[in-house]
């Protein structure tokens, strides 16, 4: 009998500055009531999902974006898709903005088990973006301004009967996330995205914001046998257009589920766990195939340098 995880997408469409955490909650509620019709155990909300994407906005002090952050989690306006999610005997994803108790402040996901437990925590290691103002810009990306980096690494949890593991939207793009997942023997890496299509602070690939991120996806759970859900919060938010495309890819590499609107939506698959073991033992056997003797550059340089003239 084939160990099956059934996971859902629960793709979100734009949260405006003045929607209230309680209205998306309530639209989180509802998505997971759909996926569970559909017999999801699993539900994977996305990036900063309970408000807008406040970091593209410019702020003097950036303590004036604390109002963005969550100090307790669940707090009063999360707890009711806590208590559904009990209700319902589902887990989910969920991604959000962390104020901690020691004022750090984190681009955070959290893993809850179906008893409403949180039993498992990550932190957005890849801040992309920039640090100045770019005032002429028609809006910011300051991730690096209102978050810290990541200080958990990308740990494996043994959840739902699987090797599950967290990232965060920019992390998908760099191979380093999967691979680190990979060497723990990850079989489902959950994300949540948030992804302007007009990225102000670099021009030229625009029109390719969708196969960029699919390609992420996809090459990730290729290269590592695994599968990789990828969920967005879409749709034009304060004028800024976020792109959806959110997907559930297998570790043949092939999108086996994927949104067809940029608003709520969810998307679900039948997860067959074992299809990890294909080519673990085979084409990605890292024990058998990986020579680590070659690969010291990948944790002793940092940014590139060119070879001597
Ligand atoms: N958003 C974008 C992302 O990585 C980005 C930022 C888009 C960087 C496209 C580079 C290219 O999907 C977040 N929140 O990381």
């Amino acid at each position: 009998m084939a160990r099956t995880l059934i996971v859902a997408g629960a793709q979100t469409g734009p949260v405006q500055r003045s929607d209230s955490r309680a209205s998306v909650v309530r639209r989180l509620i509802d998505l997971m009531r759909q996926a569970h019709a559909r017999g999801a155990q699993v539900v994977v909300f996305p990036e900063l999902v309970l408000t807008t994407f406040f970091p593209r906005y410019w702020a003097d002090n950036p303590a004036e974006m604390d109002s963005w952050f969550e100090r307790e989690m669940p707090g009063p306006d999360t707890k009711p898709l806590f208590e559904e999610a009990v209700r319902l005997g589902v887990g989910f994803y969920l991604g959000y903005a962390e104020l901690t108790e020691d004022g750090h402040h984190y681009n955070t996901s959290i893993l809850v088990d179906k008893s409403g437990k949180i039993i498992a925590k990550y932190r957005k290691v890849h801040l992309p973006g920039h640090l100045e103002h770019l005032p002429e810009a028609p809006w910011q990306h300051l991730e690096k301004r209102y978050f810290e980096p990541g200080n958990l690494g990308f740990p494996v949890w043994r959840a739902f009967d699987a090797n599950v593991g967290m990232c965060i939207c920019n992390d998908r793009r760099w191979p380093e996330t999967y691979r680190v997942m990979g060497l723990q023997d990850v079989e489902v890496v959950m994300l949540g995205y948030n992804t302007p299509t007009h990225l102000p602070w670099v021009s030229g690939y625009d029109n390719l914001s969708d196969f960029h991120n699919k390609l992420s996806m996809q090459a990730g759970a290729y290269q590592n046998s695994c599968f990789v859900v990828g969920v967005a919060k879409g749709g034009v938010e304060e004028g800024c257009d976020l792109l959806a495309g959110s997907v559930i890819c297998a570790p043949s590499g092939e999108i086996i589920a994927q949104a067809a609107t940029n608003g709520d939506e969810v998307i679900t698959a039948a997860l067959n766990l074992d299809m990890c073991a294909i080519n673990k033992g085979a084409t990605f056997n890292f024990g058998l195939h990986r020579r680590t003797e070659h690969y010291k550059l990948i944790v002793e340089r940092t940014g590139a340098q060119p070879p001597a003239a």
